[in-house]
């Protein structure tokens, strides 16, 4: 297991700005942004730090080294399969995701979610590791890990995806018009960062006739498109 240790930071906005820098505190995140806008507001503004600064843990990836490959996103009608998004781990090295953030950003430019994997997640070299968009308990058995309330809205119909170690990009797509019987899932193999930026390496993962739903291949290598 690798991580890198970007030295230290302190409660307020962290480099991302998107949002509040008090990472890894799970269902006390508020009650932190909280604590410290209040300390601040108090001391009239002299500083932000009001505890112990805290490492900022990321695995350690170079680019291309997690492929985006598959996205699960509303479904005609609602099932216990979910939403979630699936990687492929190809560092050539096992992983572990505990940092790992994924962006969701709508194309209409409607919002920006942040979501940090909270706890650590294993994905073995060659294997593919499943993100969940509803809270990290009770997880279905084809789900790794759970994104909880960082995606409220749960996953875009369209939208970037940015994988970021630190704040390195691991791996980037786009898509639009997400299928609602089943999955957008990569054909390429073995999957790439860089093929699977064009459209054409991707296609839906549904039952024939698209009207049942379908589950796609969660935490396994993708079919070939028809
Ligand atoms: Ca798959």
């Amino acid at each position: 297991m690798r991580y890198r240790f970007r030295g230290t930071k302190s409660v307020g906005m962290d480099r991302n700005r998107e949002r509040p820098s008090c990472p890894f505190e799970g269902p006390n995140l508020w009650a932190c942004v909280f604590a410290s806008v209040g300390a601040v507001a108090v001391l009239g503004g002299v500083g932000g730090c009001v505890r112990d600064a805290a490492p900022a843990i990321c695995p350690d990836l170079q680019v291309g080294d997690l492929v985006i490959t598959e996205v699960r996103g509303p479904q005609t009608r609602d099932d216990a399969l979910g939403q979630w998004v699936e990687l492929h781990n190809r560092s050539g090295a096992a992983q572990d995701l505990l940092g790992l953030q994924i962006r969701w950003r709508r194309i209409d430019g409607s919002r920006t979610d942040f979501a940090i994997i909270r706890r650590e997640v294993a994905v073995e070299n060659g294997g593919y590791v499943v993100i969940g968009a509803g809270p990290d308990a009770d997880l279905p058995a084809h789900i790794d890990v759970g994104m909880g309330n960082d995606l409220p809205t749960g996953v875009p119909p369209s939208a970037a995806i940015d994988v970021l170690a630190c704040d390195q990009l691991i791996d980037r797509i786009t898509y639009t018009g997400l299928t609602r019987t089943g999955t957008y899932s990569l054909a390429l193999q073995p999957p790439d960062a860089v093929g699977n930026d064009s459209a054409a390496a991707w296609c839906n993962n549904s039952p024939a006739n698209n009207t049942e739903v379908g589950p796609g291949s969660p935490g396994v290598a993708n079919p070939p498109c028809d």
